[in-house]
């Protein structure tokens, strides 16, 4: 039997009033937010929805409705070359075309990116970790009406599959999910397993028999470490499901979206927090640094080197 690990509840917990949702984070390994314990107003809501339809009705060619879906039947294109059926299999996108994703939210808008510095989001992903958090990457799932390819499996995962073992209570890895929809089991909500996160592996073939729904209203963060067992259920009802998932890394695991050379400076300045975009980047990090010449090495003080005595300093070392 595992004892809930009750971490110590940090300032912004606190001056947020977040102290439920830490303890369900807790037991559960996911939390639910409504929105009116977000700080986030509706219109936000509706503004990342809108820009989400317009990109998803450019890249596909045909229109997407809140209440309907696309308004014609998409295909899948064929495997690029070098991909197998079970690359594809992976990423879901096998049969009927129900949903697919929009990546690289980040740099796309700077409601993605209040999105994303929200105190209440950042102060949930913090405690998983018990350190700084870094962004991994900011992508929406598009998913509408129909089966899409999870199984009855429910297509159930942890997120930090790729860490080596054994787990502990800290997370690797922690997902912040805005659902820009409502978002109920018939609506296609997450599938997840309550307590999955204190079992430190992935999920047996059997674990979809323990598998709930993450019900919750429009607006609502759903915030899980890294760690839980989920998924997600078909959509049965017509109409749209939108969800915003901003996949957050502790900063000794590598970030699945390159946004230190992907993402421009500039950018990082337009939002609600712009120092703390920044720190979420990773833009200031001693890590990874550059070795293209001498200078970068001394810029982040790995390569201070030494030199004779009243003598000029060496030049950038040579490279063979
Ligand atoms: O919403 C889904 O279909 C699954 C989401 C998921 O696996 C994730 O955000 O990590
Ligand atoms: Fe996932």
């Amino acid at each position: 039997m595992h004892t809930p690990q009750i971490h110590c509840i940090d300032e912004a917990v606190s001056r947020l009033k977040l102290e439920p949702f830490v303890l369900q984070l807790e037991l559960d390994g996911l939390t639910i937010v409504p929105p009116e314990c977000t700080g986030v107003d509706m219109s936000l809501i509706d503004e990342a929805s809108q820009l989400l339809l317009e990109d998803a009705a450019r890249i596909t060619g045909t229109q997407f409705h809140l209440d309907h879906g696309p308004a014609d039947e998409l295909e899948w294109p064929a495997p690029p070359f070098g991909l197998h059926l079970s690359d594809i299999k992976a990423a879901g996108a096998i049969g009927e075309v129900t949903q697919f994703q929009l990546q690289s939210l980040a740099s796309r808008a700077r409601v993605f990116r209040d999105l994303v510095v929200n105190p209440a989001a950042l102060a949930l992903v913090q405690h998983t970790m018990g350190a700084q958090p870094r962004l991994s990457s900011a992508n929406a799932f598009i998913k509408w009406r129909g089966e899409f390819g999870y199984g009855t499996n429910l297509g159930l995962h942890s997120d930090q599959v790729a860490i080596p073992r054994p787990w502990g209570a800290t997370a690797f890895n922690a997902n912040a999910t805005w659902c820009l929809t409502e978002y109920s089991k018939a609506d296609g909500a997450l599938a997840f397993v309550p307590g999955s996160h204190r079992e430190h592996g992935s999920p047996p073939a059997d674990a979809h028999l323990r598998a709930v729904a993450a019900e919750a209203p429009r607006g609502s963060l759903i915030v899980f470490h890294g760690a839980t067992w989920h998924g997600a259920y078909a959509r049965e009802n017509p109409g749209m499901r939108l969800t915003l998932a901003n996949y957050f890394r502790h900063p000794a695991v590598l970030p699945q979206e390159d946004l230190r050379s992907g993402f421009d400076p500039e950018q990082a300045l337009d939002c609600n927090d712009p120092s703390l975009l920044r720190q979420l980047l990773g833009l200031d990090d001693p890590g990874p640094y550059a070795v293209s010449d001498n200078t970068e090495r001394v810029k982040f003080g790995m390569g201070w080197l030494p030199h004779v005595k009243g003598s000029p300093p060496a030049s950038p070392a040579a490279s063979v």
